[in-house]
C-alpha cells in the first residue's frame, strides 16, 4: 500500500485526480473525507492543504504527493521529485506599479516587496545581490501597492490578467512552475516497486497526449512513399488486403501533423483513412 497527498481543492486537485484516473486508479469521489481508497490500485489518496504536502511527504505521512514546484521550493523540501507532471504551470515574477519606469533588477534595490514567498524571493534577491526589504503577507498580494503597503510584488502568474487588473505589469520572471510529483526519501522497496508502476502507467500516459491513431487503403505499389510519410512508432504496420494490389496501413502519429499528412497520403492514392483516439502508449 501506497499513500498519496493530493490538494483537498484548489486549482492542483482536478488534474491530480484526473491523471490518476487516467493510469487506471480511481477513487471514490466523496471529497469529504481526508482519506480515500482507490478499488483498482494498492494506493491510498490523503487530502491536504497545498501547503501542507511537502512536509507531509518529507516526513512519510503521505509517501507521495503532487504539489506545485514553487511550493515545494518555498518550503526547502528534501522530498526528492520523482516526476515534472506538466500541468499547472504558472510563473513567480516581480511586478511593479504600470506607470512605473523599469530598467533592470536594480530597480528593486531598497524597495519594499509584498509576497507569499519570502524563501524563493530572497533566494532570488541575494544571487543578483540586491538589498530589499521582503513583507510576507498570506494572500491578495496583488492588492499591496495600491494600499501602500509595498512598491512591488512578487507571486505567481498565469495569463497575466490578475496583474493587468490590478494596474501592475510583469518585469521579472524569478522561477518557472508546474505541478510535480514527489516521493518520500528512502522509500522501502515495497513502496518502490509500486512507485514505478506508477510512473510506468503516467508515462504511458503522457506518451499517447496528443497522438492519434490513422489507418488506411493503400495501393501496394504506393506503400514505401507511405511508410516515409508516416514513421510511425518502429515503423508503420501494413496488412494485405482480399482485394489484390491494396493494403491496410496503420501508424502512430502526431496530432500536429495529422491534416499535412493525410494530404500527402491522399496524393499518392490513399482511402478509407480512419482517425482514431489513442488512449494509452505501452513501450
Ligand atoms: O487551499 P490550498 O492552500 O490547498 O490552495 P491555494 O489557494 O494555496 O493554492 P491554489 O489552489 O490557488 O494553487 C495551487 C497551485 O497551483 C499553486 O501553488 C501553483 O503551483 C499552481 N498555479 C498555477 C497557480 C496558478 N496557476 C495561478 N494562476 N496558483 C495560483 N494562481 C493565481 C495567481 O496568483 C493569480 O492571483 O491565480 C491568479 C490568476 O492568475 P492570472 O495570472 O492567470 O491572472
Ligand atoms: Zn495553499
Amino acid at each position: 500500500m501506497i499513500r498519496i497527498a493530493l490538494q483537498s481543492k484548489g486549482r492542483l486537485n482536478e488534474e491530480s485526480i484526473g491523471l490518476l484516473h487516467e493510469a487506471g486508479i480511481g477513487i471514490e469521489s466523496s471529497r469529504r473525507k481526508l482519506l480515500a481508497r482507490s478499488e483498482d490500485f494498492p494506493v491510498e489518496i490523503l487530502y491536504l492543504r497545498d501547503d501542507d504536502i511537502p512536509h507531509a511527504v518529507e516526513r512519510g505521512v503521505a509517501d507521495l504527493g503532487i504539489v506545485g514546484l514553487n511550493e515545494y521550493e518555498e518550503r526547502r523540501c528534501r522530498a526528492t521529485i520523482a516526476h515534472r507532471l506538466g500541468f499547472g504551470k504558472c510563473r513567480l515574477s516581480l511586478a511593479i506599479p504600470k506607470g512605473e519606469t523599469y530598467g533592470d533588477a536594480t530597480y528593486f534595490e531598497g524597495k519594499r516587496i509584498a509576497t507569499s514567498y519570502p524563501v524563493i524571493l530572497r533566494k532570488y534577491l541575494d544571487d543578483k545581490g540586491i538589498r530589499a526589504e521582503i513583507e510576507e503577507i498570506a494572500g491578495s498580494v496583488e492588492i499591496a501597492p495600491a494600499v501602500g503597503l509595498a512598491d512591488a510584488i512578487f507571486d505567481i502568474v498565469s495569463s497575466g490578467g490578475t496583474l493587468v487588473s490590478n494596474g501592475l505589469k510583469e518585469v521579472e520572471t524569478a522561477m518557472h512552475s508546474e505541478a510535480v510529483l514527489i516521493a518520500t526519501p528512502g522509500l522501502a522497496a515495497e513502496k518502490r516497486a509500486l512507485l514505478d508502476q506508477l510512473l510506468f502507467r503516467i508515462e504511458s500516459v503522457e506518451r499517447s497526449r496528443g497522438k492519434k491513431y490513422i489507418l488506411m487503403n493503400i495501393p501496394s505499389d504506393r506503400i514505401p512513399e507511405a511508410a516515409a510519410i508516416l514513421p510511425g512508432v518502429k515503423s508503420p504496420t501494413i496488412l494485405p488486403l482480399a482485394e489484390e494490389g491494396w493494403s491496410s496501413m496503420h501508424a502512430v502519429v502526431d496530432e500536429r501533423e495529422l491534416w499535412g499528412q493525410i494530404e500527402r497520403l491522399k496524393a499518392i492514392g490513399a482511402e478509407d483513412i480512419l482517425v482514431l483516439a489513442l488512449e494509452k502508449m505501452i513501450l
